[in-house]
Parts: structure tokens; sequence; C-alpha cells
């Protein structure tokens, strides 16, 4: 018997776990006993907040798991500045992750908090029954509904309120994933990890500071103004990031509550070894991108050969970008040149043999700015053409993925440090403004003249402090 269930029969576990999911799973050294399909015995299932996953199962018999998930209404962050009432499955977004084995008996007490203002239910989509569950488990404020379950099939399921308007309740955050395993359970991985993509529509555009409500005509035109992993612009990146060595598996549990959305789920730099797609039992093997229904999931697992940061992305690429939908798997560990080089050369290109060809014209249209105001001129075409692809048009960044330029306290310090960051690229952990980066800016092929100038834009616009940089310095600083 598990030590575990030894726990539970003392109500050790309902003491200390309550209504909550913990923040991670408790360490379970069950020995398991000969497999059986009979049903034994009870225990209090052990719920985790995302990107958290509970143990997995070592029973090798069906029990009577009773799951204990709480509604609130809760005002959180969305994104830097903007808050959310998100409706939650046990207090944040996503729900928190549920873990049966197949052939369990859930005994499934939905509560919803005294302080919230609607009614909700739940409709797992693991259940085999009308509805699955929701009528039966319609929850007033300050009420508790109990209903249960046969875990028939295994796999990856989402869960969601179904309670009218039922785009709204998911809209706001109201969904979250059941993993019924196999009685023989999953190939045993070195790390598991839980996420989750939903869209946010808001009645503010995407940035816009404060407490945004819900916009029901934005929804209805599925045009999202956030789609997020894990409930918020920035759940998974900087030291919230997924973190693995190099050598090891990592096995995602991927789903996605939409309301509207499907996702095309991508690891940049990752190739999944094995994905089960919609959550299933097949295996496909050497994926670049999977697609995940609103309302579905996928199981990927890999092993990590090479350290660095992965970034995850819905690579319908605006939404990872300029939505939040971007999360990073840091992987610790040493690097191994013949899987991957590093840049290994970097030279003048100069096609048919020798000097540089021009367009007919070309030194016509640039001869070479003569004022500071013709520099911050072509300045800004370089910025436009250059640097918005990550410091963004309003050069305000992304947060904890590019800094800003814009009141840039770093750059205002020394603007030699931009023609450096063109010139060299930069990486390497730097604070702009009080917010610690640590990405990576590539070298840039810009001369000397379109580095002066692009400078020169730069510290004379978005509230920097001004100045010039000639192409002369610029020269003279790369030599
Ligand atoms: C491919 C994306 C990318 C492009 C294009 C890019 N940068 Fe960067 N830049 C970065 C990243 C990432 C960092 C932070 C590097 C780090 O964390 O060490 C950065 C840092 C900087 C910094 C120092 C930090 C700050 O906010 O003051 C300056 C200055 C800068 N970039 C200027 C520019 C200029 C000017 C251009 C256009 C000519 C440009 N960058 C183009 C990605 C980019
Ligand atoms: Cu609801």
């Amino acid at each position: 018997m598990s030590k575990l269930r030894n726990f539970v029969l003392a109500g050790g576990l309902v003491a200390a776990f309550g209504w909550g999911c913990s923040p991670q799973a408790p360490s379970n050294s069950a020995t398991p006993g000969p497999r059986s399909e009979q049903l034994q015995g009870e225990e209090l299932a052990v719920l985790t907040h995302a990107p958290e996953v509970p143990l997995p199962i070592t029973r090798q018999h069906p029990t009577k798991v009773i799951v204990k998930l709480e509604v609130r209404e809760k005002v959180s962050r969305l994104a830097d500045g903007v808050d959310y009432t998100f409706w939650t499955f046990g207090g944040q977004v996503p729900g928190c992750f549920i873990r049966v084995r197949q052939g369990d008996l859930v005994e499934f007490h939905l509560a919803n908090h005294p302080s919230s203002k609607m009614p909700h239910n739940i409709d797992l989509h693991a259940v085999t029954g009308p509805g699955g569950g929701a009528t039966s488990s319609f929850t007033a404020p300050g009420h508790e509904s109990t209903f249960s379950f046969k875990a028939l099939n295994r796999g990856l399921y989402v869960y969601h309120c179904a309670t009218a308007p039922v785009g709204m309740h998911i809209g706001n955050g109201m969904y979250g994933l059941i993993l019924v395993e196999p009685p023989e359970g999953l190939p045993k991985v070195d790390h598991e990890f839980y996420v989750m993509q939903g869209d946010f529509y808001t009645k503010g555009p995407n940035g816009q500071a404060g407490l945004q409500p819900f916009s029901m005509q934005k929804a209805l035109e599925e045009k999202p103004d956030y789609v997020v992993f894990n409930g918020s612009v920035g759940a998974l990146v900087g030291d919230k990031a997924l973190q693995a060595k190099v050598g090891e598996t990592v096995r995602l549990y991927i789903g996605n509550g939409g309301p509207n959305l499907v996702s095309s789920f991508h690891v940049i730099g990752e190739i999944f070894d094995d994905v089960y797609p919609e959550g299933g039992d097949t295996i496909n093997h050497n994926i670049q991108t999977t697609l995940i229904p609103a309302g579905g999931s996928a199981i990927t697992e890999f092993k990590v050969d090479a350290p660095g940061t992965f970034i995850l992305v819905d690579h319908s690429i605006f939404r990872a970008f300029n939505k939040g939908a971007l999360g990073m798997l840091k992987v610790a560990g040493e690097e191994n040149k013949e899987l991957y080089s590093g840049k290994q050369d970097d030279r003048v290109y100069q096609p048919e043999g020798g000097a540089v060809q021009e367009m007919p014209g070309e030194s016509k249209t640039h001869p070479g700015a003569r004022t500071k105001e013709e520099r911050i001129r072509q300045g800004e075409d370089v910025f436009k053409q250059v640097c918005t692809a990550c410091h963004q048009a309003n050069a305000e960044g992304v947060p904890n993925v590019f800094p800003p330029l814009a009141k840039s306290d770093y750059l205002n310090a020394d603007p030699n440090r931009a023609v450096d960051a063109i010139s060299n690229g930069l990486q390497g952990e730097i604070t702009v403004n009080g917010a610690k980066f640590n990405q990576v800016m590539p070298k840039l092929a810009l001369s000397d003249e379109q580095t002066a100038n692009v400078v020169t834009y730069v510290i004379n616009n978005f509230g920097n402090k001004g100045g010039e940089i000639t192409p002369e310095q610029v020269a003279k600083r790369r030599k």
C-alpha cells in the first residue's frame, strides 16, 4: 500500500492541501504491488498549478480518486501594467492539472467560492456522459457540487466551464487539463511540464494599461488582443522559464483552451522526437510543429541535446512576438560543437569578383548626410527596416525579450553602446530601466554611415537625451 494512501486514510492530505492546487507534487516513494483492475481503496488527488505536473501514478490498480477543485474569480496580471478579472479553476489560469489512472472512479467536488459573482460548472472531456459533467456540476457562488465518473479512456483531456455564455467563461480563463494515464504508465522522462495556450479579448488594445474588461465584440470577431501560455504574457520567460539539462528528456503536456484560436505549437531549435497528436494514443515522430485544436491537447517528448534558450511559440508568429504566445525552455550544460557549431565565420560578401556592386543611381539617393537633421531622417529608414523587428516600432521593446530603446538609461549612459551592439552584437545580462535582459542581439551588417544615422535617430527620439554620432566616430570605434 502506498505511503500516500496511508496518509490520505489518516486524513492528512485533506488538511494539508484543502481545496488549492499545490505548487509542486510531493515525492511519491510507493512500491507497486501486483497489477489488478479491481477498484481498491480511495485517495485524494494531488493537483498542481502550471507548469508543474503531479507525479506519475505508480498504483497497480484503479481506485476511487477524490478531486476537489475550487472556482475563484480573481484579478491578476495579464501583461505588464495590464490586469484582468480571470475566472479560474483553482486560483490560476490554466486550471489545476489533474492526473488519474485509466479505470479510476473519479469523485469530483466542484466548489464555487462565496466571493464569486457568477455560477460555474465543469465539462471534462475525459467524461463519458451527457455534458461531460456540466449539468451535474452547475454551482452557485458559495455552493459545492459532487458527481462521479469512470475514467474509461486514457489520454490528455481539456476541461472547461460550460456555463452560459460559454465563450465568455472560457475566454476568462476557465480551462485546464486532466491526464488519464494508461495502467502501465507513460515512459519515464526527466521532466514533465504543463503548458496551456489561451486567447484573451480586452476592451482596450494590446498594452493598454489598467484593469481591462472582457470584450464580447472582439471575442465574436475572433480578434484577440493577447494570446498567451499559462495565463499571462511572460508566464514562462526569464526566471520563470522551464528548466532542463543537456541530455535530459522532457515531456510537455500542452493544452489549448481557446476559446477561438488553434495553436501551431513549436519550440524554436528543437524537434519533437515523439508527439501524441491531439493527446491520443498514436505516436508520431520527428515533428517540428504540432497543431493543437481549441479544446484539444498534445503531448510532446524530446531529449535536449544542446544548451541554450529554446523559445516556445504559437508559430502563427505575430501571436508569439506581438501578442504574448512565447515561453522559454532553458537548457544548461556543455556545448557540443559537432552538434551545433555556432557562428563559425563572418566575412564580407563581394559578388562578381571584388568590387561591391551598386545599383545605378544608388549613390545619388544616398549621398551621405551633411547635417544632423539629414542624419536623423536617413536613420529613421534604417530604424524602420532593421530595428523595429525586435525593438518594436515605438522602441518600447518586448518585456523580458527585447529591451526598450525608448528612454533607455543603458543607451543614454553612452550612445556608443548602440554602435557596439550593432557592430559586434550584444549578449549576456544587461539591465535596462530596472529590468534585466539576458538575450542575444545579432551583429548587424550596417555601414558606418547607416550605423551613425540610426544611432543618431534613436538618441534624438523616443524620449532619449539627444546628441550625434558621425560615421567617422563609428569607423574609429570599429578599429
Ligand atoms: C534580431 C533582434 C534585434 C534587432 C534586429 C536589433 N536588436 Fe538591439 N537588441 C536585441 C536584444 C535581444 C538586445 C538585448 C541583448 C542582451 O540581452 O544582452 C538588444 C539590445 C540593444 C541595445 C542595448 C539595450 C537598450 O535597450 O538600450 C541597444 C542600444 C540596441 N539593441 C540597439 C539596436 C538598434 C539601434 C538596432 C537597429 C539598428 C537593433 N538594436 C536591432 C535585439 C535586436
Ligand atoms: Cu464559468
